[in-house]
């Protein structure tokens, strides 16, 4: 209720505002779902699925920066779809997105300044497992555990999948050709006899990437894997449940702080697989645009 009243106070106000502006501009009748990309003929933020971080973000943002602007939830695909479209006809959209993504090396796209800091600093990505696991697949815990890697080398599995690759595929020929790396993670561990492991997931490019590939090295060790695709509620509440073995997709502190808080004594912490992670609104170059801000 009262977020709708204030969202049609808003609504007026930028009316009032455009008229004014109008008038100081003579008698130039220009639309605002026209022309230029300010965004001003922006109605929407399109965002992914309800259960990612950086939705509540960007809903924190809307409320934060006082935007005119509705959340639109989808999924990572089509979002991604939404962004390919706007840009082939240079139309403003503004994203929900992240790093690392194929996103930012297929187009030329930018963060919109946040001086309120609302979808906080860098992050890491942490890998989770059940408790109990180190006792129970001590070998799958050791590589996990070791399982560490870098933006390039995500890089390189999300754009051979975004290309059109399988990604059990593109896992795997990223595996062969890092060989050297994944022995380290494999190091000192003995082989299993087809013992059974799940790992769960959500199906954002960044983690259908590295779930594969930790899918991947696992079975090259014996292991017989499950990955399961499934909501971020549930990829949380399975590992604190213990109905999935582990996860390395924990976006910290601030995408999963209200999960981890949730379930921080349930779930071990195996610490970083990747640094310099982040969060945000996200906007073709081509806009003229550059802060938060600017979307009012
Ligand atoms: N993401 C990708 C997730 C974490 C990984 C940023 C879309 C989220 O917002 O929860």
């Amino acid at each position: 209720m009262n977020t709708k009243k204030m969202g049609l106070a808003i609504g007026l106000t930028s009316i009032l505002a455009l008229a004014a502006c109008g008038d100081n501009n003579d008698g130039a009748d220009t639309s605002n779902e026209s022309s230029g990309n300010d965004g001003s003929g922006l109605n929407e933020i399109t965002g992914i699925d309800g259960g990612a971080g950086v939705m509540s973000a960007a809903q924190n943002a809307i409320d934060t920066y006082g935007l005119d602007l509705a959340l639109q939830a989808s999924s990572g695909a089509a979002m991604t779809e939404a962004l390919g479209n706007a840009i082939d006809n240079e139309e403003p959209i503004v994203v929900t997105g992240w790093t690392p993504h194929w996103m930012f090396t297929t187009y030329d796209l930018k963060y919109l300044d946040d001086p309120e800091n609302v979808f906080g600093e860098e992050e890491s990505i942490h890998t989770f497992t059940r408790d109990g696991l180190a006792e129970d697949a001590p070998e799958a815990n050791t590589v996990l555990d070791n399982f560490y890697w870098s933006e390039d080398d995500m890089g390189e599995v999300m754009l051979d999948i975004q290309e059109g690759t399988d990604p059990e595929e593109a896992a795997a020929k990223w595996v062969e050709s890092h060989q050297d790396q994944v022995d380290e993670w494999t190091d000192g561990v003995s082989e299993v006899d087809g013992d059974s492991i799940s790992l769960a997931y959500v199906s954002w490019d960044s983690e259908i990437a590295s779930t594969n590939v930790v899918k991947n090295v696992l079975e090259s060790i014996g292991y017989n894997v499950e990955i399961n695709s499934m909501e971020s509620a549930f990829m949380w509440a399975g590992i604190a449940n213990g109905e999935q073995d582990a996860m390395v997709a924990g976006w910290l502190p601030l995408t999963h702080q209200e999960y981890f808080e949730d379930y921080e004594d349930q779930v071990v912490d195996l610490g970083v697989n990747f640094e310099g992670a982040k969060t945000g609104l996200v906007v073709p170059e081509y806009m003229d645009i550059d802060s938060i801000e600017d979307l009012k």
